[in-house]
């Protein structure tokens, strides 16, 4: 009876989970240490990367890091994904934008010229990049940072794939210019 009450509140208290962090092919997907949990219960919980993919304008870097830009005003970037539930048992899928960050990078003569001083700043592309995807709909990037972002239900052996679009407003100017911004898309697999 002990060992049954022990067994619960352990369930309660960390579900099994698998989390990910997207990345791009040759540095395959890093699976996070949570992993560990894995086999604490009855089925497993593993969550695999697939098919990664970006248009001009973002990629993913070697730390699983999404980097946008250069764009120009009224440009968009994409970038798609796979996951499947490599697991034995269906899992809640959410996930998570971490470590957004900004860059104004050198200042060009068309940036000074809009108005933009440079420094320390990071940058106006940060500010002003807009994010459809991942269950997010135009939503400016700095405010869906960190939150995360139920997407419903993947089965075992299922797959989905995923596509988020990172769009410049038309009227931000010329101060975006060479700028860049980034984060990392975290997806989680939670046992339901
Ligand atoms: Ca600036
Ligand atoms: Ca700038």
């Amino acid at each position: 009876m002990k060992n049954k009450k022990l067994a619960a509140g352990i369930g309660g208290a960390s579900a099994v989970a698998a989390v990910v962090a997207i990345t791009a092919g040759t540095f395959a997907a890093f699976t996070d240490e949570e992993q560990r949990g894995a086999v604490a219960t009855a089925g497993t919980m593993d969550l695999k990367v697939s098919n990664v993919s970006n248009t001009e304008g973002s990629s993913f870097d070697k730390d699983g890091a999404l980097e946008v830009g250069p764009l120009h005003p009224g440009d968009s970037s994409s970038a798609s994904f796979t996951l499947t539930n490599e697991g034995s048992v269906a899992g809640g899928l959410s996930f998570r934008l971490e470590q957004v960050t900004g860059n104004e990078n050198e200042l060009t003569e068309p940036e000074r010229e809009a108005g933009d001083s440079g420094g320390k700043g990071k940058g106006e592309l940060l500010k002003n990049l807009r994010i459809t995807g991942l269950t997010i709909e135009d939503e400016k990037l700095v405010e869906v940072d960190g939150e995360l972002r139920s997407a419903g239900t993947l089965d075992p052996g299922q797959s989905q794939t995923f596509t988020v679009t990172l769009t410049v407003p038309p009227d931000v100017g010329s101060k975006i210019q060479n700028d860049s911004a980034g984060f990392r898309i975290m997806a989680e697999l939670n046992q339901q």
